[in-house]
């Protein structure tokens, strides 16, 4: 049984150590790869070029080395009838926990005025606000955007989450659909957006969504670059009506050179890094699955490419 691999940053022999670890019968290849197409049963893939994968005969699983699948649905040749699973792992969820977790407490903490106060050398004591004072709001109840408010439980904020179908999570006020839109940002001080990317979830952080919110909200992007209207931002920041944002993903990456967020006083920004994949929890997962499926039994976290995720 042979594994194709193709991951976006190098992480030396990481994956290659960890699958020989956790299954040393499966012939692993890196990209690109040079051998019988008809050989590969499985592909673990972070942006293949488009068509790739359509030249693997007998695949019998995709698996997306990130959570989103964004990347792989956009392939119009993407092989038809092959399930594409993607990433549930604990390293990546922890991650961007820890990333959520961070990017709520600089807004409920003032960090962006207080760097402002140290650029203009003031020293200026900003009110500080209980957390109850504030509602977090989760734009997405999936893995991670239920794992983020676990861990923002401690901190006392009001918590809220937004998904397309009923949820209910002991401590967090759950809204869905477009019904419960507006009454989950009507109170939503930090806007938290860990959406998938599809033609329904694109745009979604736009003016409308924000004129929704409290005055002086704060957005944290962490989902993807397609579902925030940049200039909509940058109008709703010079307006006040949104007082900052933490962004990690962007309509084009890396971000342009010229664009107005690298400089902007009101956004804290990062190179889509929130959360990264982490080879060696990864790969039990992957192992996993596929000896589930070699097995006979059915495969976990398998996208549902009509919904888009
Ligand atoms: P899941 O598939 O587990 O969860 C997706 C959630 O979004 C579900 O609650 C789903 O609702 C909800 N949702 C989907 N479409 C809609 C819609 N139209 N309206 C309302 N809610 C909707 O995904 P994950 O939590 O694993 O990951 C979320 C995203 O985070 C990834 O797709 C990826 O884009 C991003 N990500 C970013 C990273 C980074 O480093 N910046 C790292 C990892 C992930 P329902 O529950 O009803 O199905
Ligand atoms: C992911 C990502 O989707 O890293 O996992 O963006």
């Amino acid at each position: 049984m042979a594994l194709l691999i193709k991951t976006d940053i190098d992480r030396g022999d990481a994956w290659a150590e960890a699958l020989a670890a956790n299954y040393p019968e499966l012939k692993v290849y890196n990209w690109p790869y040079k051998g019988d197409p008809a050989a590969i049963d499985y592909a673990l893939v972070w942006q293949p070029p488009e068509g790739e994968l359509k030249r693997f005969p007998n695949l019998k699983a995709i698996f997306s080395v990130g959570a989103g699948i964004d990347h792989l649905a956009s392939d119009p040749d993407l092989p038809e009838g092959v399930p594409v699973v993607r990433m549930v792992e604990p390293g990546l969820t922890a991650g961007m926990s820890e990333y959520v977790t961070l990017a709520v407490l600089n807004h409920h903490r003032f960090m962006l005025d207080y760097a402002a106060q140290r650029r203009a050398k003031v020293w200026e004591e900003l009110l500080q606000l209980p957390a109850e004072a504030r509602q977090v709001g989760v734009l997405g109840l999936g893995v991670l955007g239920r794992d983020a408010l676990e861990k923002l439980k401690p901190f006392g904020f009001r918590l809220a989450g937004w998904s397309r179908s009923p949820k209910s999570i002991t401590g967090v006020t759950c809204f869905h659909g477009e019904g419960g839109f507006a009454e989950f940002l009507a109170e939503t001080d930090i806007l938290v957006c860990l959406l998938p990317l599809t033609p329904q979830t694109e745009g979604v952080l736009n003016t409308e969504t924000f004129a929704k919110l409290p005055a002086g909200s704060a957005v944290i992007n962490v989902g993807r670059g397609g579902h925030l209207v940049e200039d909509d931002l940058l109008e709703a920041l010079d307006s006040g009506q949104i007082s900052g944002a933490t962004l990690d993903v962007f309509q084009e990456e890396p971000l342009p050179e010229d664009h107005p967020f690298w400089e902007h006083p009101r956004v804290f920004m990062t190179p889509h890094i929130a959360s990264m994949t982490v080879p060696e929890t990864a790969v039990r997962a992957v192992v996993a699955n596929i000896q589930r499926l070699e097995a006979g039994e059915a495969l976990q976290h398998v996208v549902d490419m009509k919904r888009g995720y």
